[in-house]
């Protein structure tokens, strides 16, 4: 069967590559990005764009017919600094979004679901190191909970009704095309930045919180992986570890100091500190790797070059 995908929340940072990514693959007009706003020119002249809001059923059900939708991609959701500042809306988009599109594959009228979930599941009583795929979850965050719900209803309309829905707890991810927003790993996106643009950076973790990260060209390839895979090779209906890479801001800017020797760092922590200190440091993802055959590509090394290149030829 052809594929007709839509992606919603498509200006997103993940958003926005996968949608470019998608297009590469299928066909600028099988694949339909949408957002409640615009996004960026590269994004916006690739191909189809409707304006839809992830919380309106009926807004999602019109473009699913008009286009003939098979696959969906949900990508909106309210992250974990922006959540906290706003709790019962995130709680409402992180969940009245997912609803909307299980509702559409539990009546049949779409085959197959992305939802993505996040390292943000566990929390302070989860073992810090290697974290298991299951394993101890008391998130404390507003998103944390609304994930870790999210996973739990996934499973759910899997088992009860055969929805076709495949998840990943995505790490910090890293990328130079369009920016995060609201997320507690943003800083291992700004440092790049400021990194050439000021020489200097003031990170808002303490340097030592180490966090699972990803380069986003990794976390795309998984992406599309997990959704091309046999439907019998998708063991975990919840939500699958995904690991690349774990460090340190002070690590991190070790690692840019090697290419802009000039770069300095200080560190003043804010309320991120402790959502962070809430996460793990890394995770295992054996699962992942074993069904499906997940393989990361990019460490802290490789990433750091391509962020520093990409960058200084968009900013020159
Ligand atoms: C965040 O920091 O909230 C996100 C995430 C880890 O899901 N990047």
């Amino acid at each position: 069967m052809k594929k007709s995908i839509l992606i919603i929340g498509a200006c997103g940072q993940i958003g926005t590559e996968l949608t470019l990514k998608l297009r590469e693959i299928n066909g600028k007009n099988s694949v339909i990005a949408s957002d409640i706003r615009e996004g960026n020119k590269e994004l916006m002249k690739s191909g189809p764009f409707e304006f839809i809001n992830a919380m309106d059923y009926n807004s999602i059900s019109n473009i699913v017919d008009k286009y003939a939708i098979n696959e969906i991609y949900l990508m909106a959701a309210m992250l974990s600094a922006t959540g906290e500042k706003f709790p019962e809306k995130a709680w409402e988009l992180n969940m009245d979004s997912l609803f909307n599109v299980l509702n559409l594959a539990k009546e049949g009228r779409v085959k197959k679901i992305f939802w993505p979930s996040s390292i943000a599941v566990f929390g302070p009583t989860t073992p810090k190191e290697n974290t298991p795929q299951e394993t101890i979850m008391e998130p404390s965050t507003v998103y944390g909970i609304s994930k870790q719900t999210g996973e739990r209803w996934c499973e759910y309309y899997f088992n009860k009704y055969g929805v076709d829905v495949r998840s990943i707890r995505y790490p910090g991810i890293i990328s130079w095309k369009a920016n995060p927003g609201g997320g507690t790993t943003d800083y291992a996106v700004e440092i790049y930045h400021k990194a050439l643009l000021i020489g200097k950076y003031k990170s808002f973790l303490k340097k030592e919180t180490k966090l699972p990260m990803m380069y986003m060209d990794d976390a795309i390839d998984a992406t599309i992986q997990i959704m091309d895979a046999e439907p019998e090779t998708i063991k975990v209906r919840s939500s699958y570890n995904l690991s690349a890479m774990s460090f340190s801001p002070e690590e991190l800017a070790l690692e840019i100091k090697k290419i802009v020797p000039e770069f300095t760092i200080k560190y003043k922590e804010d309320f991120r500190q402790s959502i962070a200190d809430s996460w793990p440091k890394s995770i295992d993802d054996s699962s992942a790797r074993k069904d499906w055959g997940w393989n990361h590509k990019y460490d802290i090394v490789k990433m750091s070059e391509k962020m520093l290149n990409n960058l200084h030829s968009k900013y020159k």
